[in-house]
């Protein structure tokens, strides 16, 4: 069968098992075989993630701990170390780098690889995701599972079809059916709400959705509606992006009412720069340059930053320097309309990512 050409990308996508918990259970023997939430706790707090001994009695993400501890009496509440999963995922991320400097991290615990050119000239993606999970094992003591496939919106739902520990290959002469067959809610993007109104328009699954025509899927869905047409054909071109060709990451934020006063301007840059922080950590990307862009009521903009000598990745740091440039800066400005954030200029470690080597044909 002849490829078409957004069918010739190898694509991995890799997802660690119940990672907070996994982490946990590592580090601390006693928590072995038991069932785990990783979380506040029983009384106030949220499940982040729970282990797979606690997942058979429902215990479930983002599920308030009173709840958890009802379906499942013997579950152990563990508090989240926060460092411990960054210095994880910088262990795995030098893993992915071996293999492809075309990593996209989605979040600590997950990535996209594109593996179509990779530095170990090894022509089969399966290959190449087998010895990931062999090396992640190896280095870290924990599992992962992997999705392969040609498209980034298949291989990340292949990753979840085996896990743990697990690897699915869907080719592309296998997606249509793939995709046919999957229940909505299991498609990437498509969000709890969405979910919601597909299914008051009997849209079930891949085979339902597939029947809609692209105008109708726009004018219900709006542009998403397009993207949806798509993945349901198996198209989705989408590049695989690095952190090396990421230029910036950016948050702003037009206020409700012009603001004249530095103390609630220098609370809205502590907002802006906890959602910025959080984004970075989603994406792995940390600069060193911080920019703080002000735009007046008179719709002047002025940006102003500040460049260290090192990445920026701490978010109280984020705040204060963000705070810090809307201080020094107060008096070029006197009503303001919207706060912006943005950081760039990445140092990248090259430890672990010598150039790319190009794959024989
Ligand atoms: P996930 O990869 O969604 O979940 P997981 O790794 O715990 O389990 P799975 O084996 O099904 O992949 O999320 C990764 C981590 O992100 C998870 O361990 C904890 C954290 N997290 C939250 O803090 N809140 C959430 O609602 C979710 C879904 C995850
Ligand atoms: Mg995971």
């Amino acid at each position: 069968m002849e490829l078409l050409s957004h069918q010739k990308r190898k694509i991995i996508h890799v997802d660690m098992d119940a990672f907070y918990a996994s982490v946990e259970q590592r580090d601390n023997p006693a928590l072995r075989g038991k069932p785990i939430a990783v979380g506040g706790g029983e009384k106030r707090g949220v499940t982040t993630t729970a282990s797979y001994e606690a997942r058979k009695y429902g215990v479930k993400s983002a599920m308030p701990g009173y709840i958890a501890k009802q379906k499942c009496p013997e579950l152990i509440f563990v508090p989240p170390r926060f460092d411990k999963y960054r210095e994880v995922s910088n262990n795995i991320r030098a893993i992915f780098n071996r293999y492809t400097n075309l990593v996209e991290p989605l979040s600590l615990d997950e990535a996209y690889l594109d593996v179509t050119v990779n530095k170990i000239n090894e022509p089969l993606a399966t290959t190449i995701a087998k010895s990931i999970q062999a090396d992640i094992y190896k280095e870290t003591s924990l599992t992962c599972s992997a999705g392969v496939s040609y498209c980034k919106f298949i291989a990340k739902i292949a990753s979840d079809v085996n896990k743990p520990n697990g690897i699915t290959i869907i080719k592309p002469h296998q997606a249509v059916y793939f995709i046919e067959k999957l229940p909505i809610e299991k498609f990437f993007g498509i969000g709890k709400v969405t979910a919601q109104k597909m299914h008051e328009l009997n849209i079930e699954t891949g085979h339902d959705l597939k029947k809609w025509t692209k105008i109708d899927l726009i004018e219900k869905f709006g542009k998403a509606g397009a993207y949806y047409f798509d993945i349901v054909r198996g198209i989705d071109e989408r590049p695989v992006i690095s952190q090396r060709q990421r230029k910036s990451l950016a948050v702003e934020r037009t206020l409700e009412e012009d603001l004249a006063d530095i103390d609630q301007m220098i609370n809205v840059v502590k907002l802006i720069s906890e959602k910025l922080w959080k984004r970075m950590v989603k994406s792995q990307y940390f600069g060193k340059t911080i920019t703080l862009k002000i735009k007046s009521a008179n719709f002047q903009i002025i940006t102003r930053s500040n460049t260290l000598g090192h990445n920026i990745e701490d978010p109280q740091l984020l705040a204060s320097l963000g705070q810090q440039l809307l201080i020094q800066n107060n008096h070029a400005f006197h009503k303001v309309r919207l706060i912006g954030l943005t950081i760039s200029n990445q140092i990248i470690d090259d430890h672990n990512t010598s150039s790319q080597i190009s794959l024989k044909f």
